[in-house]
């Protein structure tokens, strides 16, 4: 998939009193901050340019993009987060997006949906039902990619957080996968690089452009993706790993 650009946006201090359930411990802020900066260099190595919104203190998880907005090469949707203290990041987000697209869609209530549940490939998503999208977001969602000319596929998570927390597409058919994933039939058709339980945080990577993007300190998943013909470039997420945050996460590229 070739992207163009990313928005990001800069961790703000209440970042280390947002929602996690990953019991890793606080996060430290500089450090997490240092993380973030070495993450957006990352992406101007894989050739984007990188819109960086100002961190907001009054959104511990707002660095969380990705769960805002769904953006493909011919629309932008703006989610409804699921959860409560995140949903008002939309505003500045729907904001930003307008700058690059002419119409927005839009999730709406009672449908919940974010933005770490959907997978794209290439013309058809795949939407997990978690405890921030719903059924209802999800349909809502399926009924507006119909109009762009992409399928959708809903799939009820059973533990991961978010859909994107277990799977992630690379091109080429190939796909890495981890935990209730492996054997799961909706993948079937896809070469799965499968990732061991104890580097499951790895799943959560991103194919941009020539490189392949992976958290640091998993051998295993990086000897595969490796092998499977891809550049990697290593990123370490310490601290964003502790807020239940993982690489796909801290961007929204388009
Ligand atoms: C949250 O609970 O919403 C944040 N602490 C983590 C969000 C991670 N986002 C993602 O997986 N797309």
């Amino acid at each position: 998939p070739l992207f163009s650009r990313a928005i990001v946006k800069k961790i703000s201090k209440s970042y280390v009193n947002g929602l996690t359930t990953s019991n890793l411990g606080k996060p430290d802020y500089d450090k997490a901050v240092a993380q973030h900066e070495q993450y957006v260099e990352a992406l101007k190595k894989c050739g984007l340019e990188v819109i960086v919104l100002e961190a907001d203190e009054s959104f511990p998880d707002s660095t969380f993009v990705e769960d805002t907005a769904v953006l493909t090469s011919n629309s932008a949707i703006i989610t409804n987060p699921g959860a409560e203290s995140r949903n008002g990041e939309i505003k500045e987000i729907r904001e930003v997006v307008k700058k690059y697209y002419d119409k927005l869609e839009e999730i709406q209530s009672p449908g919940f949906l974010d933005g770490g549940d959907v997978l794209q490939i290439d013309d058809h998503f795949y939407v997990g039902l978690s405890a921030r999208t719903n059924r209802e977001g999800a349909e809502q969602f399926a009924k507006i990619q119909k109009k762009y000319g992409y399928e959708t596929t809903i799939v009820p998570l059973e533990k991961f957080f978010h859909l994107k927390t277990g799977v992630a597409y690379l091109g080429n058919k190939d796909l890495v996968v981890a935990g209730e994933f492996v054997d799961h039939l909706v993948f079937n058709d896809y070469n799965k690089i499968v990732v061991e339980p104890v580097e499951e945080y790895a799943a959560n990577c991103i194919r941009i452009n020539d490189y392949v993007v992976i958290p640091k300190g998993f051998g295993d998943t990086k000897q595969k993706i490796e092998a499977a013909g891809y550049t990697v470039i290593e990123l370490d997420m310490s601290e964003i790993q502790k807020q239940d945050g993982g690489l796909s996460c801290l961007s929204l590229r388009f």
